[in-house]
């Protein structure tokens, strides 16, 4: 368990009212009793301070003063010290949180008093990993703090307040401790082989497994598959031939004039990205290069990026133009995007007759198909609804107080859910309990590297080195 202390500035950098530093550790009273002169206290006295000084302070209370270098006795700022003993505090650990107004300079003259009064410099996320590894939070709970500071809806927002109040948690110990029981029993059958029809009664076994296991893991899983870009997001390209008004609806749905639109063909060159908010999805939109065959070098580099793009896209709206026929170059386009989740957008539905159809190719009918008109602002929030349902399934817009895992999550309960399936199927097949034992045994682990329980200490690198320093 590591236990030197650690500082850093948990506020972001910039002019404001009030900037923290937050000190946690066994010496973070030592070293702020050293540069904390309080307002009632005599002058002077800093040099002297023992630790018992601020040990005599009550705990989460906050006391006004000074931060005094006590080498040459230069105030540096008048504070508010918060001081809070182990263990109610964010790491458990004894954590002492200094206010002081917020600028570049005085945040960096507090924080070099504090390094060198011998703190350290906290890694990113390590405050977090201290309370993960002093089991104040579970993994899951230390994920959803980084999604609370990175959350870019209020749907996003949601989903991680309810994650860390520890709804996933609490569900994998439940699946585990059932997973537990059965495989004492198995470990019991394989120890007393002549009680075994007394130890396992397989049809009771198989029920438990379907019932407490197989199916929450199903639920899980899919309720990951619906939610998850309210979670982590869609990334959405805008493709088609030049002309036909992709920039135009870009415009639209960002509601700025961001991207340039002019009726010259081929007026997209580079790929632009901006975010927007979909009901309540974090979408990131991007413009493109008009795709169409050109030696134009420039634009070969655009239709380049666009193909690129396109790969790493959840979501093509492939546009094309109401007022103009299809062309060769509209099937080759639908053939690059075709493996992907598509929505056919029509523009320039102000161009043509109300009982309008464009003419489609038979195979392109069960794809989903909006008429809009990007210059006039007609059919978008049917854009806007297609585009949700298609990213969260049946039920888009209710996950309040849903249990949504993230992919971390999803491969490890996929990987449980086959474990379970195939013990299940073993135990129906009378495969000797040595076997089932092994499979009941890994699916156990597997979920407890959700929690945190059986973690391996990349997985930990890995979830904290997301956070920002100072979390
Ligand atoms: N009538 C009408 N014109 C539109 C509509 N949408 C775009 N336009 C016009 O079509 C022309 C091309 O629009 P852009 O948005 O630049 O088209 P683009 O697909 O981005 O074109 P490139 O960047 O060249 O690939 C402009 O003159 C727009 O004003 C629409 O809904 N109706
Ligand atoms: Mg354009």
């Amino acid at each position: 368990m590591e236990c030197d202390t650690i500082a850093a500035i948990a506020t972001p950098m910039g002019s404001g009212g009030i900037g923290i530093i937050k000190i946690s550790g066994k010496d973070a009273f030592l070293i702020a009793a050293s540069i904390f002169q309080r307002s009632c206290d005599p002058p002077g006295e800093l040099q002297d301070r023992t630790p018992p000084f601020f040990s005599s302070l009550r705990s989460h209370r906050l006391y006004h003063g000074h931060i005094v270098n006590t080498d040459n006795g230069k105030v540096l700022d008048e504070v508010l010290v918060s001081k809070m003993d182990a263990p109610r505090t964010y790491t458990r650990e004894d954590v002492v949180e200094i206010n002081t107004h917020s600028g570049h300079v005085v945040l960096g003259s507090i924080l070099d008093l504090v390094l060198k009064s011998g703190a350290r410099l906290a890694e990113p996320g390590e405050f977090t990993k201290r309370a993960y590894l002093n089991g104040r939070i579970d993994l899951t709970q230390a994920e959803a703090v980084i999604d609370i500071i990175n959350s870019r809806t209020e749907k996003s927002l949601e989903i991680a307040t309810s994650q860390i109040k520890g709804g996933l948690k609490t569900t994998i110990e439940s699946i585990r401790s059932t997973l537990l029981d059965i495989l004492t029993d198995a470990e019991a059958a394989i120890d007393f082989p002549d009680d075994v029809g007394e130890i396992i009664h397989a049809d009771e076994a198989i029920e438990v497994l379907e019932k407490k296991v197989i199916e929450v893991l199903k639920k899980l899983v899919d309720q990951y598959e619906n939610a998850r870009y309210f979670r982590d997001g869609l990334k959405m390209a805008v493709i088609g031939r030049p002309n036909v008004g992709k920039s135009s609806l870009m415009n639209r749905l960002i509601q700025q004039d961001r991207v340039i639109v002019t009726p010259i063909p081929g007026t997209t060159r580079d790929l632009i990205e901006e975010t927007l908010n979909i009901h309540g999805i974090p979408v990131v939109i991007a413009d493109t290069a008009g795709l169409h065959d050109t030696d134009d070098p420039v634009e070969v580099i655009g239709i380049e990026k666009t193909q690129e793009y396109i790969n790493g896209s959840d979501l093509i709206l492939f546009m094309m133009d109401a007022s103009d026929p299809l062309t060769g170059d509209d099937i080759k386009i639908f053939e690059t995007a075709k493996q992907k989740r598509l929505i056919m957008v029509i523009n320039k539905i102000d161009l043509v007759e109300d009982d309008f159809d464009l003419a489609i190719p038979d195979p392109w009918g069960d794809i989903p198909r909006v008429n809009i008109s990007a210059l006039f602002a007609r059919g978008l929030e049917r854009l806007k609804d297609l585009i949700a349902q298609l990213a969260t399934g049946e039920n888009p817009i209710e996950v309040r107080n849903r249990i949504v895992p993230n992919l971390r999550h999803k491969n490890a309960l996929e990987k449980s859910l086959e474990l379970a399936v195939s013990a299940a199927q073993e135990v129906r097949n009378g495969t000797p309990f040595e076997l089932i034992a092994i499979d009941i045994r890994e699916a156990i682990d597997r979920l407890g590297e959700i929690i945190g329980v059986s973690a391996r200490e990349e997985v930990l690198d890995q979830i904290f080195s997301r956070f920002c320093i100072g979390k």
